[in-house]
């Protein structure tokens, strides 16, 4: 066996899991003992994992703290370690990899699209054997084991060679390397109707794409399946290689942070454009012509589901979406006579339901968009599912249909439900709290007899959600405004960032005759009753949002 070491350390503060993991900056991160005493506590609460995956985005400090993992999880049991080359694996590629390898759990390395690089962000997160993210009872585990960490153990070996690819032994355990992107291509490969999709692009010439991975992992991933499997052109990827600190951009697919896309797309009439962030597990889908908001796309795929083969073959078992999510989806799996769940915001909600099949597809407003394939949200599942489906409804008409016709044929079926989310970022911890704490107060009286041009309030709660599947609880998931038109304002804090408080605002309001108004202009009456009502600026100081999504 090994030699194993004990190192005396003292429990840190706050070293509890967020929305997808813990975040803080690198710095905090670099503070001696600290990431020692998280992974400690890792071991300390979960499952002893003896077969344990380990990957990352490639941010700055990632390749220590794998070293770190081994040399602890080696002390603590792990006989086998996976580790994606120089130790990248997307998020969507690491779950992918838990699953197929049977794997008993995985620690995911990423603070998703928080920018990176000394002066940023970093983050660790547990996924469990079903590569999902670990459920609140696993992460409220390991704070709870953080708070009382008196000593970590440690292997004494040497660093491993990460860019080596094949298992390295040691004493008691292994280390093996693999291609970070072959396992996940093959999955890939098994859902989507590829061939249709090299037909179409064969086919149609007039259909130009274009990729930007925001100089996160997705790249190499983006590179296999569009260029080489595909058959799309080179040129049609923009920063599709992975750097430590994405270029000192923000690796978050919107039309803010993903600007150079947007201009290119719109500057040389690309028919379908398309952005994943850091990590690999979110995705934005546009064309020159139009815009898809994540709430929308997850629906429209739900929609065309059944012209993918995986969805063919295996069926659409339930539908979801997380809570400040549009409606759109729930139009969709009515019509189909499913069942569609609404859970609080964040993906580990949605695994029990896959587990216990009875959800297929679900999205998040956040550029999240998935299915039961893994368990996480899948930038590249996404973007490929659109090709799918604009192969198949182009062979369809014997036409090429675009983007906007997808759309606007979908708004014609159900209606749009008009979305949007404002995010004021860094603001002060105190005054954020405060403005929930009075939004929670609220009574539906009260608002009723206020008047927000016109709006009636029907509803108004702080959303709570029990798990169907082991009835656990979770409460105090964003305040929730509902009108009788059923429109929607909700509010809710952040639970990613890495400083300060992030606010957000989603609203949502549905027509079903105007489906080709401006979003800001449709939502515009219901934006300024939003304010009024959490007296933001009042408690916050600001008066403009840092991302309009
Ligand atoms: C945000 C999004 C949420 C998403 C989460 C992780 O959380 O709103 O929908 O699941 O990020 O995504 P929050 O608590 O900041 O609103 V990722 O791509 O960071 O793993
Ligand atoms: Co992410």
């Amino acid at each position: 066996m090994v030699s194993v070491r004990t190192v005396q350390t003292a429990p840190f503060d706050g070293q509890k899991p967020g929305t997808s993991g813990l975040r803080k900056r690198v710095k905090v991160f670099q503070t001696p003992h600290y990431t020692e005493n998280f992974i400690q506590s890792i071991f300390a609460a979960v499952p002893k994992p003896r077969t344990l995956v380990v990957g990352g985005d490639g941010r700055y400090l990632m390749t220590d703290v794998i070293q770190k993992i081994i040399r602890i999880g080696a002390a603590n049991g792990v006989t086998h370690f996976i580790v994606g080359r120089n130790g990248i694996l997307s998020t969507p590629a690491a779950s992918c990899v838990i699953r197929k390898r049977a794997a008993d759990g995985g620690i995911i390395l990423t603070a998703s699209h928080n920018p990176g690089g000394p002066q940023n962000d970093f983050g660790i997160k547990y996924n469990m054997s079903n590569g999902g993210p670990a459920p609140e009872s696993v992460t409220d585990g390991i704070y709870k084991a953080s708070l009382e960490l008196k000593e970590y153990k440690e292997a004494e070996v040497s660093p491993v060679d990460l860019a080596a690819l094949g298992i390295q032994k040691f004493d008691g355990f292994a280390v093996e390397i693999i291609d970070s992107v072959t396992d996940y291509v093959e999955l890939t490969k098994e859902i989507f109707d590829f061939e249709l999709i090299r037909k179409f692009r064969q086919q149609t010439p007039e259909f130009t794409l274009l990729f930007d991975g925001l100089n996160g992992v997705t790249g190499p991933y983006a590179r296999r399946i569009l260029v080489d499997e595909l058959g799309f052109p080179e040129s049609s990827l923009e920063q599709c290689t992975p750097l430590e600190d994405f270029g000192g951009g923000h690796p978050d697919p919107n039309l803010t942070y993903a600007h150079k896309l947007v201009e290119r797309v719109a500057g040389e009439k690309i028919s379908f454009g398309a952005a994943s962030d850091g990590d690999g597990d979110r995705n934005m889908v546009l064309s020159h012509d139009w815009f898809v908001t994540p709430s929308d796309s997850v629906a429209l795929i739900a929609h065309h589901a059944e012209c993918i083969p995986y969805f063919k073959n295996k069926g659409v078992h339930g539908l979801a979406r997380s809570m400040p999510t549009s409606c759109a989806i729930d139009r969709v799996a009515a019509a189909k006579g499913l069942q569609c769940y609404e859970v609080p915001t964040g993906w580990k909600f949605f695994g029990n339901l896959m587990d216990a099949n009875k959800l297929s597809i679900c999205g998040e407003e956040s550029f999240g968009t998935g299915s039961d394939h893994i368990r996480e949200k899948d930038g590249i599942w996404a973007i490929v599912a659109w090709l799918n489906i604009i192969a198949h409804q182009s062979q369809q008409k014997a036409k090429l249909v675009d983007v906007k016709h997808l759309m606007l044929d979908f708004f014609k079926t159900y209606g749009r439900n008009y979305f949007t989310r404002y995010d004021y970022e860094d603001v002060d911890s105190a005054g954020a709290s405060k403005m929930m704490e009075q939004l929670r107060a609220l009574k539906k009286q009260a608002l009723e007899s206020s008047d927000f041009g016109g709006f009636k309030v029907s509803h108004v709660d702080d959303f709570e959600y029990t798990d169907p599947i082991d009835a656990s609880v979770t409460s105090k998931q964003g305040v929730r405004v509902i009108f009788a038109d059923s429109s929607r304002i909700i509010f809710r804090l952040s639970g990613t960032g890495s400083q300060g408080a992030t606010v957000r605002i989603y609203i949502e309001r549905y027509d079903d005759k105007d489906v080709e108004l401006d979003a800001q202009v449709a939502l515009r009456p219901l934006v300024l009753a939003a304010l009024e009502i959490s007296k933001l600026e009042q408690f916050t100081g600001r008066k403009v949002p840092t991302v309009i999504t």
